[in-house]
């Protein structure tokens, strides 16, 4: 049989109790009017035959096979390469429960915009069912869903982002829950493009765009728009945060969840190779996730994570083997491209890359520097976790790893030092909610503008705002053993405009002082806004720093932070009285303090 021809549950299955999924399904094909309905298993020869239906329509394009086996170009529509922040909506009952932070429309409204979207939009198409379970398909912090699609291209991704088929289908039929996600290419026309989410029922409507951020429904629509929503019903937090673990000489492994914008470093940091020295002494930097976290307390009240995802889907450009060897090894074979350059031998090109020279670029045009980059900025590559060689097989783990440290960070030119750390943990939720950085090409609009970016989650929070600051501070409670916070910054500027701090290994050297700080091993500098790192506690042998890199890097500028706070206090008075009075009031406290 023709691995893509099936149009029922798989043998095997229990239809009565998968009878809410399988009517769902029956009333989208109703909608939507496909020509084929194919349930996906997630295995091999379905994926291969999806992979030879995409090369034979011109979907795919393979890349050199010598130098990247099973590997794929795919070129997009040169309107969709990027999230869409304008319109992604929230749809709750009560506007205010998505808060000023997110679009708004009513569920019934939402629902008839999209439907209207939808109706016969599959005509010609198949529609592709995908069970899947993100996390460990054994985690008690894992959760399903379900997305259809009439995308092969989405399929081939989901598949290496989640943990997608049969077992999922099987944790469904047993749980009986998962959240919905409906998805159409449409025709690909901006005009005719929204993504909307449902959280009272979870559910997610996404029409007209085939790119990842709003595609790939398990990623930002249900791990963090609607899984933000069920973590405050249910207890834990759903954050865009990698996880890695710092093993040190001593073989003691801390794990840290980081939370950055997008294209701001955080597949970098999750797979950092430490420089030489550290290297040497036995120090390893183990990944479990590059982009999203899920936490919540364990038994002994320390908070545990898991990576809800499988696989990495990278910024391509700028990944070097200067900047992230780890990335560079895994995207040699079976790794789908989206929007990167070629070279004359047919091998993936970016700007940054080591080596090669482009000869198409991102849209399949001759490559002419006077079109732009050959690379799109926001080019990806998608690839199984298991192929990075610093995945940590504790990525794997039902129960999660324990976090001791969790770190906010953003793109800040001025002001912001190196690194700071949080007083206690409302101090820290403050932090995070000031969070602040300059946008980058992972959505669409304007690069490099100033924007608050509270814990990361400004385009991903399926709720107000002001009510996930309350959710965060609610984890201070008795018998807590909770993370310390700091936050970084990598990108602080010089008069020149150059970056001070070396960043990619190096930053190894602020995450030792973390732990230094987690272990009680080191006293720090207090000020006003965090604790500071002492100049011998943190350990820059190797590195040659100027006098004004380490003053900006390790400084305190008073009236900067002034300005700051008073910046702050204004955009906390955005969420009103919603807005956790603690916060507030740690907010007042501090601007005092710099008085
Ligand atoms: C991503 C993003 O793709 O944040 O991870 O945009
Ligand atoms: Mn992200």
């Amino acid at each position: 049989m023709n691995a893509l021809s099936k149009d029922v549950i798989p043998s095997g299955t229990k239809r009565s109790s998968l009878a809410a999924l399988n009517d769902w399904v029956a009333e989208v094909a109703a909608l939507t009017q496909p020509d084929a309905i194919h349930w996906c298993d997630g295995g091999d020869a379905e994926y291969a035959a999806l992979i030879a239906q995409m090369q034979a329509d011109g979907t795919l394009i393979k890349l050199n096979e010598q130098t990247h086996p099973n590997s794929w170009l795919h070129r997009s529509h040169p309107d969709d390469v990027a999230r869409v922040e304008h319109l992604t909506f929230v749809c709750t009952t009560d506007k205010e429960d998505a808060g000023p932070n997110n679009h708004w429309m009513s569920p019934a409204d939402g629902h008839k915009q999209m439907d209207e979207l939808f109706a016969g939009c599959m005509r010609g198409r198949t529609m592709y069912v995908i069970p899947y379970c993100m996390g460990p398909i054994d985690s008690p912090l894992a959760r399903c869903g379900v997305e259809i699609t009439d995308s092969a291209y989405v399929v081939a991704n989901m598949r290496i982002m989640t943990r997608m088929g049969a077992a999922a289908l099987a944790r469904i039929e047993r749980e009986g829950s998962f959240v919905k996600g409906l998805h159409s290419i449409g025709e690909l026309d901006p005009n005719r493009r929204y993504i909307m989410h449902f959280p009272e029922e979870l559910a997610i409507k996404s029409y007209g765009s085939g790119y990842g951020g709003n595609a790939l429904l398990g990623k930002k629509c249900h791990a963090l728009r609607i899984a933000s929503h069920q973590a405050r019903n249910e207890g834990w937090l759903a954050e865009h945060m990698l996880i890695l673990g710092l093993e040190n000489p001593q073989g003691e492994t801390h794990y840290i969840a980081a939370a950055f914008p997008s294209a701001c470093g955080k597949t970098n940091l999750a797979m950092l190779i430490p420089p030489e020295g550290y290297r040497r002494d036995g120090w390893k930097v183990w990944t479990i996730g590059d982009d999203i976290c899920w936490m919540r307390p364990g038994a002994d009240g320390r908070l545990y994570a898991i990576n809800p995802e499988a696989g990495f889907f990278g910024v391509a450009p700028g990944t070097s083997e200067k900047s992230n060897p780890n990335a560079l090894a895994s995207i040699q074979h079976d790794t789908i491209f989206t929007n990167v350059g070629v070279t004359a031998d047919n091998q993936p090109w970016w700007e940054g890359l080591d080596h090669g020279t482009p000869v198409k670029d991102w849209q399949g045009r001759d490559y002419a520097p006077g079109n732009g980059p050959a690379a799109h900025p926001n080019s990806r590559f998608t690839v199984s976790a298991k192929q990075c060689p610093s995945y940590s097989p504790k990525a794997e783990d039902a129960q999660g790893v324990p976090i001791s440290a969790i770190v906010f960070g953003g793109r800040r030119a001025s002001l912001v030092p190196l690194v700071f750390e949080a007083r206690d943990w409302t101090h820290g939720v403050l932090v995070g909610a000031a969070m602040g950085s300059e946008t980058t090409a992972a959505a669409t609009g304007a690069v490099g503008v100033m924007r608050r970016d509270p814990m990361a989650m400004k385009p991903f929070c399926g709720y107000n705002f002001a009510d996930y600051f309350s959710h965060w501070l609610s984890f201070d409670k008795p018998g807590a053993k909770l993370p310390k916070i700091f936050h970084v910054n990598w990108f602080r500027k010089g008069d020149d405009g150059k970056f001070l701090w070396p960043g990619f290994g190096d930053n190894l050297r602020v995450l030792e002082w973390m732990i230094k700080r987690v272990k009680g091993e080191v006293d720090a500098i207090d000020t006003p806004v965090g604790a500071l790192p002492k100049a011998e506690h943190i350990n820059l042998d190797g590195i040659d720093l100027s006098d004004e890199a380490r003053t900006k890097l390790f400084g305190f500028d008073r009236n900067g932070w002034r300005a700051e706070f008073a910046s702050l206090e204004e955009f906390l008075g955005e969420f009103g009285d919603r807005a956790p009075h603690a916060l507030k009031v740690e907010q007042q406290r501090i601007a005092a303090q710099l008085d």
